[in-house]
């Protein structure tokens, strides 16, 4: 008999970051994070990244929407909404203000075991990423990042120190949040954000976010023994953006250009997953020259420290065509190499909306990886209208999460693929991650903040708010 509702138990919830929510970015003894010194920028415009925090620039995350000091009546609204989860992520430099320190913040570790309780209280399910934009930036300027092969062992400290502590608290935990986006080496805020790093002139981008994230996987695949050495019962997933990159036609050479971005861009959670490097990377690196520190321990260790399910993000999807002068690999520049779908349509930060694009995501990697999948982002950023009854009328954020639900249903109910749960982005208005706007907004609950930091930070439920209140009530069966 065909199933015709979710599996009982489906998580649902919605999903933040701590840097883009907390704010109180000096408060508690919590340091500079890289999220402290990025400064607002536009729709189709990056941010800046600053060398500190400068005197006459505006830093967004510093203040957010101040969840840091509202947690308590923010999470009882997301009670009301019936979230059985809740994913937010703990601010490295909260509990490891500089990165490098032996022993962690009290103050820090604190304020998340007042968080988790309060989630606790309710019966929501924290879902906590450890790594989400948000390294120390005293790491950056003493170490660049993930440069350094001694970043392992600040990451791994940290690990230990939130497992330990909230090893009854937390049991769904994800390692590096979007570990993929810098499959985009050019661009100035991935590489930052995942790792940590500026590239100088004259540097390969490429060869350094391939040594980067080779030791990103080994931190995690560390973080993941380490963790089921605390408990047991922990699930601890790896966390990709998955933006399906489709041929723009049939012509072979199209077809094969975008097997070798879904190669680039999901090599990542291939390691995660299976513990091993593909072969065609392998072949890659040494057709590319590229002299990576990559040990036969680091083996060892991404064997032995794979992952219990795959957490990932689905906004939106990509295509790609060849050009008539590929190279022997057919290598993938993000920066340059993808093609707008003429078959989809765009949000207006230009975003590509694809709904079915999720059932082939959930298939796609139900075929590859043979795991528990965990839809932990999914949403769209649009500007919100706060009517002068303090309503919004958000009626196209329903549509896209309605859209998305009913293909997240096919793919489970039609093609038997296990997903663990939906949190959708984002549980309340965030500061935008890429443009440190807060009129990108995302959330069910509405919060008074402009883009330039002015507003009384004042919440309200949105209309989607209602609708999805009733989804979760019917376990998605009421759409
Ligand atoms: P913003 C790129 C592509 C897909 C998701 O993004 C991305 C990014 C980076 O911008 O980020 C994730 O706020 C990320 C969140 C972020 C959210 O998507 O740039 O995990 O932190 O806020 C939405 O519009």
């Amino acid at each position: 008999m065909t199933k015709t509702t979710l599996p009982d138990g489906f998580l649902w919830g919605g999903a933040v970051a701590a840097h883009q929510v907390e704010g109180a970015y000096n408060v508690g003894g919590k340091g500079l994070s890289v999220a402290d010194v990025m400064t607002a920028a536009g729709n189709q415009e990056e941010r800046r990244i600053t060398a500190g925090v400068q005197p006459g620039e505006f830093y967004p995350n510093h203040e957010a929407v101040d969840f840091y000091h509202r947690y308590p009546a923010d999470i009882k609204l997301l009670a009301e909404m019936g979230f059985t989860c809740f994913r937010t992520s703990i601010a490295w430099s909260r509990i490891f203000p500089q990165g490098d320190e032996l022993e962690p913040n009290e103050a820090g570790l604190a304020f998340y075991d007042r968080l988790f309780d309060e989630c606790l209280k309710y019966g929501i399910e924290p879902v906590v990423t450890l790594s989400h934009f948000e390294m120390p930036y005293h790491l950056v300027t003493q170490y660049g990042g993930f440069r350094s092969r001694q970043t392992i062992t600040f990451f791994t400290r940290f690990a230990r120190a939130v497992f330990t502590r909230f090893r009854d608290k937390v049991k769904y935990w994800l390692t590096f949040n979007e570990i993929n986006n810098q499959t985009n080496y050019d661009r100035a805020f991935t590489l930052f954000t995942n790792s940590g790093i500026q590239v100088h002139a004259g540097e390969n981008a490429e060869a350094v976010m391939y040594q980067a994230a080779h030791y990103e996987v080994v931190a995690s695949s560390l973080a993941v023994q380490i963790g089921h050495s605390i408990n047991p019962d922990f699930q601890i997933g790896a966390m990709v953006a998955f933006s399906p990159v489709y041929p723009a036609s049939d012509q072979p050479r199209d077809v094969f250009k975008a097997q070798r971005a879904m190669q680039s861009r999901f090599w990542f959670s291939d390691v995660q997953v299976e513990g091993q490097y593909p072969t065609w990377l392998t072949r890659y690196f040494q057709a590319k020259h590229f002299d990576l520190d990559i040990t036969q321990a680091d083996l060892a260790n991404l064997k032995r420290g794979t992952v219990d399910y795959l957490g990932f993000s689905y906004y939106m999807s990509f295509a790609t065509q060849a050009t008539d002068h590929e190279d022997d690999q057919f290598s993938y520049n993000e920066a340059h190499d993808l093609v707008t779908n003429r078959f989809v349509p765009q949000s207006e930060w230009g975003w590509q909306v694809d709904p079915q694009g999720l059932r082939y995501a959930l298939n796609w990697m139900n075929d590859r990886y043979h795991l528990p999948l965990f839809i932990v982002e999914n949403g769209i950023g649009a500007i919100d209208q706060l009517e002068a009854d303090h309503t919004v009328h958000d009626q196209y954020r329903i549509d896209y999460l309605r859209d998305h639900i009913v293909q997240m249903k096919l793919a489970v109910l039609e093609d038997g693929v296990d997903v663990m749960g939906y949190t959708p982005w984002s549980a309340i208005d965030i500061v935008s991650a890429s443009t440190g706007q807060l009129s990108k907004r995302y959330g069910f609950i509405y919060v008074d903040r402009n883009d330039d930091g002015s507003g009384s930070l004042a919440r309200y439920r949105k209309d989607s708010f209602y609708w999805y209140q009733h989804v979760i009530a019917t376990n998605g069966a009421e759409l």
